[in-house]
């Protein structure tokens, strides 16, 4: 008997030691996981495979899917709306369109939730494969933001934010149709912006994972929890469970931590995904918020994100095993396949563009990047790192313009070109903030045809043309907090008037000498 009584403590102490993951080997992670725009993000396990998926707005396609197996290396398999039917975008900018997502997994099938602001608001698709093809949307009548599901029982349960209020439902999780009126669960600790709600279940508890204080520096994560689905929900005591607005944290250059959703990796270990952006020349980031990972453990029945401690770019871990360290991108783009990292503001004008042999060829509609330009012909990718160069071989095809943008907002955004009248070519820096719209040229340039680079040196850009430095600009004046929005900086190639081809771009993350 006293065998039996050992054994079983010695057992129970084993999966104590695997949820405080004091297992496996110590590792250096590196944050964020998902560099560059990435905001909301929202993960599930599936065994030993991890997908997330990250907030879009009025981009097109929207909500990327990433892929990892070791959770520090993540590859985008693909993107959830890639059909306009998917996903109307109507007057949608940069603050509006699709907040946080959420994916999980039942039964067989992927499920994401979202909300599209300003057109139709809270829906899911649904997917046998992550990496699509998802269905058309199913329409949700609970409104609020940052909807998420629970799955228990053959139940499926959605929560969401109306009324600034934590509000429960049931749902039929084929037709969408409401199955019970909405319960009020909680409305956090007193917070602003309560909001990103997610349910989990561990040892009997249900867990409701909240965010408060909106997305800028006084984000926090709190939780509450009950013995039943439907509460009453008791705050954690010891709330906030994470934040960097803290002594500990002010120092930090990671700041905004929050709307982070848990999950149970694979070995047994907890961990959390959340946003956080980084800050550089005093509160200022244009990379957009991205995607962090910390490890979770549950200390007197709550979880507690990284030990209690602030997180690093580089943090000392537990994992199974030790993962690929993660390489600075260096890529050249022939637009033989365009991948599903590329995106668009809105919907395209798919015949204005074509693509072939490593020649990319737009044909502009006079939509620039303003408010009101609905649909610029541009290709845009995320910038990921505060470090990096990117260039194109662009040849104006007739008169017009065309070149490369750097996009934060229709607010702030800027356009490194060559503007071709007649027999007159000129390159052209176009800086737009709100009201502000600056342009310096130096011209002529000798040809239509002209090699465009910019190199990023965090702070700030500097512009080549041929070669030749052409001008500086501040990285400030595209930041979230001068331009606005929810998003981060894309560049790539774009044509505003004319016709124009381009052989290649290249994309390079590198320290940039000065
Ligand atoms: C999102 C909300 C938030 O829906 O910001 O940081 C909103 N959290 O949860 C827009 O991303």
């Amino acid at each position: 008997m006293k065998k039996i009584v050992f054994l079983l403590a010695a057992v129970a102490a084993l999966a104590a030691c695997r949820d405080t993951a004091t297992s496996g080997v110590e590792v250096t992670l590196q944050n964020p996981i998902i560099s560059g725009f990435s905001p909301d993000p929202s993960v599930v396990a599936v065994g030993g495979d991890y997908y997330i998926v990250n907030s879009t707005f009025h981009y097109f396609p929207g909500v990327p899917v990433y892929h990892s197996r070791d959770l520090q290396n993540w590859e985008q398999i693909g993107n959830v709306l890639d059909r306009p039917s998917q996903l109307p975008l109507v007057e949608s900018n940069a603050s509006l369109g699709i907040y946080a997502p959420t994916i999980r997994y039942n039964d067989g099938t992927f499920y994401m939730i979202t909300t599209n602001v300003g057109n139709r608001g809270n829906f899911m698709v649904t997917a046998t494969d992550p990496a699509g093809p998802w269905s058309e949307p199913i329409w949700l009548e609970q409104q609020g933001i940052d909807p998420s599901l629970y799955f228990e029982d053959g139940k499926c349960y959605m929560v969401s934010n109306p009324d600034a209020t934590i509000t429960l439902c049931e749902i039929d999780p084929v037709t969408g149709a409401t199955l019970s009126p909405g319960k009020a669960l909680w409305r956090g600790t007193g917070g602003r912006f309560p909001e990103g709600p997610h349910i989990y279940k561990h040892d009997g508890w249900y867990y409701l994972l909240i965010s408060e204080g909106g997305t800028e520096l006084a984000h926090k994560l709190t939780v509450a929890r009950s013995r039943h689905i439907y509460g009453p929900y008791e705050a954690n005591p010891d709330n906030p469970i994470f934040t960097h607005c803290s002594l500990a944290a002010q120092e930090s250059n990671i700041q905004g931590t929050g709307h982070g959703d848990l999950f149970q990796a694979a070995d047994g270990s907890w961990w959390i995904v959340f946003l956080a952006y980084r800050r550089y020349g005093g509160d200022f980031h244009h990379l957009g918020r991205e995607t962090f990972l910390a490890p979770v453990s549950w200390e007197k029945g709550w979880p507690m994100v990284n030990g209690g401690q602030p997180v690093a770019e580089k943090m000392t871990v537990r994992m199974s095993e030790v993962p690929k360290t993660p390489q600075p991108a260096s890529v050249h783009y022939d637009f033989s396949v365009i991948g599903p990292e590329w995106m668009h503001i809105q919907h395209p004008v798919t015949e204005n563009y074509s693509a072939k042999g490593g020649v990319l060829t737009l044909t502009g509609n006079s939509d620039g990047f303003d408010w009101g330009g609905w649909h610029p012909t541009a290709l845009l990718r995320r910038q990921k790192a505060a470090e990096c160069r990117f260039g194109t071989d662009v040849t104006l095809l007739e008169n017009g313009e065309a070149g490369l943008t750097i996009y934060q907002t229709h607010n702030g955004h800027m356009e490194f070109f060559v503007r071709r009248e007649g027999k007159r070519c000129q390159a052209v820096l176009r800086i737009r903030l709100h009201s502000i719209l600056h342009e310096q040229s130096v011209g002529p340039i000798p040809s239509p045809s002209a090699r465009l680079d910019v190199l990023a040196f965090g702070d700030h850009y500097e512009f080549l043309v041929n070669g030749q430095p052409f001008g500086t600009t501040d990285s400030k004046l595209l930041s979230t907090e001068m331009a606005g929005g929810f998003t981060g900086v894309t560049i790539g190639p774009y044509c505003r008037s004319g016709k124009a081809s381009f052989k290649g771009f290249d994309y390079e993350e590198t320290v940039c000498q000065n």
